[in-house]
């Protein structure tokens, strides 16, 4: 892509999809630190979700998380969404935060408890019915601690029947993705650890399901952008949950450890061209902000994620190419450094401000008061769940 008229264009179809657990409070296994103004319920979460998107014109659904957003009636949370301009997003399962779970949830070696948790991925995709949300993402803490505590083939036949059982309730339109994560919360085996695993079940399981990439879920020096451009190639990648990592799944701002890594996997993307919308990709913001301020550090993270695709999308293909094909290594090092060295934040600023949205969000936030208004509104703001 080379006038910035096209580059703007295909900025246009980059949509970034906010967490509701990332607005409200969030900490480690050491501590929460609560912070004012935070949602005291999903309603209000949705609130801030729609000022991000108000702000940056970017991030127009919001994923929600069962049983963290659990509401009476989930059509009227999607009315209360759609009224702000967004629209629900991905509807996330939680099977690893109730006392049944110790062994696992759909691994579990009890087949009741099993049970229970297959049930809930089917009240998700009843949750998916009633908010017209096209994706059910499952993540699974289950894993072992130690070597012969269960077998390790066993568990997977146990996941594969909970999953084709989730997989054909999906309606018209719906899908199923499958994150994987290599450690956390067990220590010798995670049942569904790697890309292969969740690339396998998902091929076993059909089209509607694909596989979910998590950032911070990789051993470190993990070449996440080759698992981004073959399952991309299958056409079994689904989306991302973004964040950035320093030493594990820290779930911190997107690329603020290593903006040349998302660089890197956003010219995948673009290579490929799964930037358009056509292409269903799911740029999926999962992190968890403990000790800075909830609002800018979302803002902050969907102008990142817009930064390095603009980047990657100013690569000069025909040159890289030409160099790629006469190998010449260097020449093409520096094509793809160039693109990444450049500063597009202008461009978007002027296409946010073409667009009428702010050119600068972040500044625009916090000239708005609204952080004045929640702090002072809202007390007793909920815990997402994280660090709970
Ligand atoms: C947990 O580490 C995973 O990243 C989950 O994807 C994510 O936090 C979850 O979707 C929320 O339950
Ligand atoms: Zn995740
Ligand atoms: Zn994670």
């Amino acid at each position: 892509m080379d006038t910035e008229a096209e580059v703007k264009a295909a900025l246009l179809g980059v949509k970034v999809e906010t967490a509701s657990w990332a607005y409200a409070n969030s900490g480690t296994r050491f501590k929460v630190f609560t912070q004012p103004g935070v949602p005291r319920d999903p309603y209000e979460k949705i609130d801030d979700a729609a000022v991000v998107h108000r702000l940056t014109g970017a991030a127009p659904t919001v994923a929600l998380h069962i049983p963290w957003d659990k509401v009476d009636d989930y059509g009227q949370l999607a009315k209360h969404a759609r009224d702000q301009g967004l629209q629900i997003g991905a509807i996330n399962a939680n099977v690893f935060q109730d006392d049944d779970y110790k062994l696992g949830s759909v691994c579990h070696p009890d087949p009741a408890v099993r049970r229970k948790a297959t049930d809930h991925l089917l009240e998700c995709v009843d949750v998916m019915d009633a908010t017209g949300s096209d994706t059910l993402k499952l993540w699974f803490a289950d894993g072992t601690n130690y070597p012969g505590q269960d077998s390790i083939r066993a568990r997977q036949d146990r996941l594969s029947e909970a999953l084709s059982e989730a997989y054909e309730r999906l309606g018209e339109g719906q899908r199923l993705l499958l994150e994987y994560k290599l450690f956390e919360p067990s220590f010798y085996t995670t049942d569904v650890p790697d890309w292969g695993t969740s690339y396998a079940h998902c091929l076993r399981l059909g089209p509607k399901a694909q596989v979910v990439i998590d950032t911070g879920h990789h051993a470190p020096g993990t070449n996440i952008e080759f698992i981004v451009a073959f399952l991309l190639r299958e056409g079994k990648l689904g989306g991302f949950d973004l964040n950035s990592r320093f030493y594990a799944d820290d779930d911190l701002m997107v690329g603020a450890a290593d903006p040349f890594q998302l660089f890197r996997i956003m010219y995948e993307i673009v290579a490929a061209g799964a930037h358009r919308p056509e292409a269903g990709l799911a740029f999926m913001l999962d992190q968890c902000h403990n000790i800075e301020p909830k609002i800018p550090a979302i803002i902050r993270s969907v102008l990142t994620v817009q930064e390095m695709a603009a980047r990657a999308m100013t690569v000069d293909t025909s040159a890289l190419t030409a160099a790629q094909r006469n190998g010449d290594v260097l020449d093409a090092n520096e094509i793809f450094m160039d693109a990444f060295y450049s500063d597009l934040r202008p461009l978007l600023a002027e296409l946010r401000a073409e667009q009428g949205f702010e050119a600068d969000p972040l500044g625009a936030y916090y000239q708005s008061g609204y952080a004045e208004k929640i702090a002072e509104q809202r007390v007793g703001g909920q815990q997402a769940g994280w660090g709970a």
